[in-house]
């Protein structure tokens, strides 16, 4: 199995690459015994991907995956986007974060809530460097539902699943999520 170093400091993200890339051995920064905290300098998604994959690789020599992704609020003009994990700053949770985007939604109609959450992937492997996106459409909802996932997955309803990305079980949720897309082109690309 290929041994690959996943270039985030997210549990909830490292869960997700090992369970949609069953086929790689996919170790953390802890386990690799580093500690980096790469800055997030870019303005896209592509970008920061790449920013934190080739930092990862270049400290340790290991094929490093990065992703990069955040929610786009139509009615926000795509905010929070490549800021999702610091909206409100930095004293809030995923749950102080998510309550603050309802806030600010709440006089937006029901038929204006249209959403998107989007990932970027970065595999940088020393020989070449890879990258793949996925998008998953959905709305954000008034009231949280569900108690799995993380970061917006309890706002985040997808119509056509009936539930809402934190009420899914996490193979409902991969098959049809923005990393899942992304990281299963990933996979394609790289057979090929
Ligand atoms: P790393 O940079 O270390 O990978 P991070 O959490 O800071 O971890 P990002 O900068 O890519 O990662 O921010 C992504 C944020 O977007 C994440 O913290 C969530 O708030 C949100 N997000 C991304 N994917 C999500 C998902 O599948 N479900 C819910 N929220 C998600």
């Amino acid at each position: 199995m290929q041994k690959i170093i996943a270039a985030t400091k997210n549990k909830n993200k490292v869960r997700e690459f090992k369970e949609i890339l069953p086929d790689f051995d996919i170790i953390t920064q802890e386990e690799a015994g580093i500690d980096l905290d790469v800055e997030e300098t870019g303005t896209t998604f592509s970008e920061n991907a790449l920013l934190k994959a080739q930092a990862i690789f270049d400290k340790t020599g290991i094929p490093a995956l990065a992703d990069d992704s955040g929610l786009e609020v139509f009615a926000l003009g795509g905010a929070p986007g490549v800021y999702s994990a610091r909206y409100g700053g930095e004293g809030l949770d995923d749950f102080g974060r998510l309550t603050l985007l309802l806030k600010n939604m709440e006089e937006v109609d029901d038929e204006l809530r249209g959403a998107q959450f989007v990932c970027s992937i970065a595999f940088v492997t020393g020989e070449k460097t890879y990258n793949a996106q996925g998008i998953c459409e959905g709305m954000i909802i008034r009231e949280p539902r569900g108690e799995n996932g993380f970061g917006y997955d309890p706002v985040f309803y997808v119509p056509d699943m009936g539930k809402t990305t934190a009420e899914m079980s996490s193979e409902e949720k991969n098959s049809i999520s923005h990393r899942g897309k992304a990281l299963r082109q990933l996979a394609e690309i790289i057979k090929e």
